[in-house]
């Protein structure tokens, strides 16, 4: 069976941001500060430092019912036993990612404009679980991810979405003054609003307060 998926706070972890605490630890507060999902994202590791993360982030949410994504990396997501692959749509098809993870996982697609949710929603049914929209505002974290699409446009790709049947979270540049101005979206995904928080876990809760 599919695991069961909360998005209303999806934390995106950043290796470089989460410092000296480490990523296992960042991920820890942020669980008990109200973390619902969690994607381990790390462009600059190899796939073996990738399945290692992988597998102290599951450490950590065993037993919490957060759902665990690996970033791009089927292979990586598949022997680490995480719940799901988040993919961006330069990375494997998502049709082909379905096929090597099987219906017991969860599969999250990027789509940051109209035809790329096309995409998402021409794909069939139980194909995707959801879309990930941005970025909302451009955000240092990801600088090649370009100009914001506003929280408006937002609202109507994740309107269009759920018409569609695919649950949506929206990602860039969310802190807590911002969180508030995000609608329509079934959650909010976040890196440095909790990565780079002195106090994730007081950080996952104002994000949480402010929705
Ligand atoms: N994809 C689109 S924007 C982004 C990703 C991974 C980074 C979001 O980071 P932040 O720090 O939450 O703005
Ligand atoms: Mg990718």
């Amino acid at each position: 069976m599919r695991p069961a998926f909360d998005p209303t706070l999806y934390l995106v972890t950043d290796t470089a941001l989460a410092g000296p605490r480490g990523v296992p630890d960042v991920v820890r507060a942020a669980v008990a500060g109200g973390v619902t999902a969690v994607q381990v994202r790390d462009k600059t590791a190899s796939c073996r430092q990738l399945y290692a993360l992988t597998l102290s982030v599951k450490e950590v949410l065993a037993g919490t019912g957060v759902a665990l994504f690996v970033n791009d990396d089927v292979e990586v997501a598949l022997m680490a036993g995480a719940d799901g692959v988040h993919v961006g749509q330069d990375d494997t098809p998502a049709a082909e990612v379905r096929a090597r993870i099987g219906p017991d996982r969860l599969l999250g697609l990027s789509a940051g404009s109209d035809e790329e949710l096309a995409v998402a929603l021409a794909l069939p049914p139980g194909t995707v679980d959801v879309v990930g929209i941005g970025p909302v505002w451009s955000t240092p974290t990801k600088p090649d991810a370009g100009t914001g699409l506003g929280p408006e446009r937002v609202a109507a790709l994740a309107a269009e979405a759920a018409a569609g049947g695919l649950r949506s979270v929206a990602i860039g540049g969310i802190d807590v003054e911002r969180a508030p101005l995000v609608t329509g979206v079934d959650g909010i995904c976040v890196v440095s609003a909790v990565c780079a928080a002195p106090d994730p876990a007081a950080a996952a809760r104002a994000l949480r307060a402010a929705r």
